[in-house]
């Protein structure tokens, strides 16, 4: 509801008068006046408190406080051209939030803590609904946003709005800062996984997580502020058999500027985890399931923006081993698939930062396998094993977009269970699996012949955005199933 407010002004003595008054008050005084010669007015103070909060629906908003906005979920704030309207802001959590509004080019600045408040004052010269919202990736898609509604005949000016504030600025080109000096890996080691659990009876198994944000090193030259599990992505390889009850923590470790979450996909029930562990910074939270289902599933932080913390690097792999385990193979690895969405192109160096409006459209610059452009090229995190052993590889894609065509150059699969369904027959002798956002599979082979196999998705336009890893086979030359003259440089392989 919005006053109705004659845009002509009373005598400026009114004016000046009221001005006093208004501005002892916590919220906006409402009067009507009856036209008077037009002037430029001086306006009112109109105030405004809004606190932000996390809840279920929206998942995120302001909340008026006092006035007739209390308690209203992103209340619209009424105001006439003229006016100094001046919104308080509180955060709720102590998490990160802002609020801006383009138009007038205020901001309140970061908040992060918990009841830290920012004041924001602006004058409106045309009427109309402006949108107040959070500047954090993905809060305003998910809620965080209302509408300053200003009544009134527009005040003749070159701007279009003037800001009484110093923040008004013309947004510049993105420029990029230096690369992190003290940045992390996070590129969790592909063999970096427990062993096949034998054959035992059910249990109770606890996991515990913490979620962490770290500055890590997306490219050589290049960091990124991740969102992980325990510091690297993928996070940790779960490993559980059916009929097991696990009991999961889950903290956010302090300091944390977004509250985390978990969704394992081996969960039946609501959220998969999601409705028990939201946390916030500092905090901890918990859950049991029981392990119904054998089969690899995904995991990942379901703290909206979801896409965002998984874009980020916040996903894994748990896997629910049948009775009596799988088959053994000689080597198992773990791998998981990403899409990444940097403001600045693929291959800038320095510290990137996050765009939000590129992973809505889809339009990843990275792609990575276990967090980082290019990471298992290199020896320290490349797959290793031998002629005439078998190779198992625990494959999922975190995304949060894209579908991976998995493919390994230079093998044909013996055996894929197909979207990891653990109890239908595997595939055999497959050339390329696909696996969606939030799906796995598992895929087994044997080595032949020595040399440099390469992981990839297919869609090979990927391989120039970071995404390939190198398996070395070492071994005897096995010149009956393949050989040639001479190896050729440049062939990809
Ligand atoms: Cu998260």
């Amino acid at each position: 509801m919005h006053k109705s407010f004659n845009p002509n002004w009373i005598a400026a003595v009114l004016g000046a008068f009221m001005l006093m008054f208004v501005a002892l008050l916590p919220i906006r005084i409402d009067f009507n006046v009856s036209s008077a010669q037009e002037t430029e007015a001086p306006g009112q103070v109109v105030e405004y408190t809004l606190r932000t909060i996390i809840g279920q629906n929206p998942a995120m908003a302001f909340i008026g406080v006092g006035g007739d906005i209390d308690g209203v979920i992103n209340p619209t704030l009424n105001a006439q051209v003229g006016d100094t309207v001046r919104i308080t802001v509180i955060n709720g959590d102590p998490v990160l939030h802002d609020l801006t509004i383009a138009e007038f080019g205020v901001s309140s600045g970061e908040l992060t803590l918990q009841d830290q408040e920012a004041v924001i004052e602006f004058t409106p010269t045309a009427p109309g609904d402006y949108v107040y919202f959070c500047s954090v990736p993905g809060h305003r898609e998910i809620g965080m946003w209302g509408t300053v509604h200003v009544e009134g005949e527009a005040i003749a000016s070159d701007d279009h709005m003037a800001s009484s504030g110093e923040v008004a600025q013309v947004a510049a080109q993105p420029t990029v800062a230096p690369a992190v000096s003290d940045a992390v890996s996070v590129v969790r080691n592909p063999s970096d996984l427990p062993g096949p659990l034998g054959d035992r009876e059910p249990t109770n198994v606890e996991v515990h997580l913490t979620a962490l944000e770290v500055t890590g090193q997306l490219a050589d030259g290049t960091t990124y502020d991740y969102f992980t599990f325990d510091g690297q992505v993928p996070g940790p390889f779960v490993r559980v058999r059916v009929g097991d009850t696990v009991e999961l923590r889950l903290t956010t470790a302090d300091g944390s500027l977004y509250p985390h979450s978990i969704d394992l996909h081996a969960v039946n029930g609501p959220g998969g985890g999601a409705v028990y562990t939201q946390t916030n910074p500092g905090g901890e939270t918990s859950f049991s399931f029981k392990a119904l289902a054998p089969g690899l599933y995904v995991y990942h932080c379901a703290t909206p923006s979801v896409a965002h913390h998984i874009a980020n690097g916040m996903y894994g792999l748990i896997l629910v081993e049948p009775e009596g385990g799988l088959p053994p193979v000689d080597r198992e690895f773990y791998v998981m698939q990403g899409d990444m969405y940097t403001a600045q192109p693929y291959g800038t160096q320095g510290h990137l930062t996050f765009d939000h409006a590129a992973m809505l459209d889809e339009d990843p610059e990275y792609y990575v396998f276990n967090g980082a452009a290019n990471a298992l090229t290199t020896d320290e995190n490349a797959l290793y094993a031998n002629v005439g052993e078998t190779v198992r590889i625990y494959f999922g894609v975190g995304g949060p977009n894209a579908t991976s065509s998995f493919h390994v150059i230079g093998e044909i699969f013996d055996r894929v269970y197909s979207q990891a369904s653990l109890t239908s027959e595997p595939l055999t002798d497959v050339q390329t699996t696909t696996v969606p956002p939030g799906g796995a599979t598992v895929v087994e082979f044997m080595l032949d012949v020595p040399g440099r196999y390469i992981l990839v998705d297919h869609a090979l336009a990927r391989m120039e955005r970071g995404l390939a890893g190198y398996l070395y086979a070492e071994g005897d030359e096995n010149p009956e199933i393949y050989h040639g003259d001479q190896i050729t440089e440049g062939s990809g392989h």
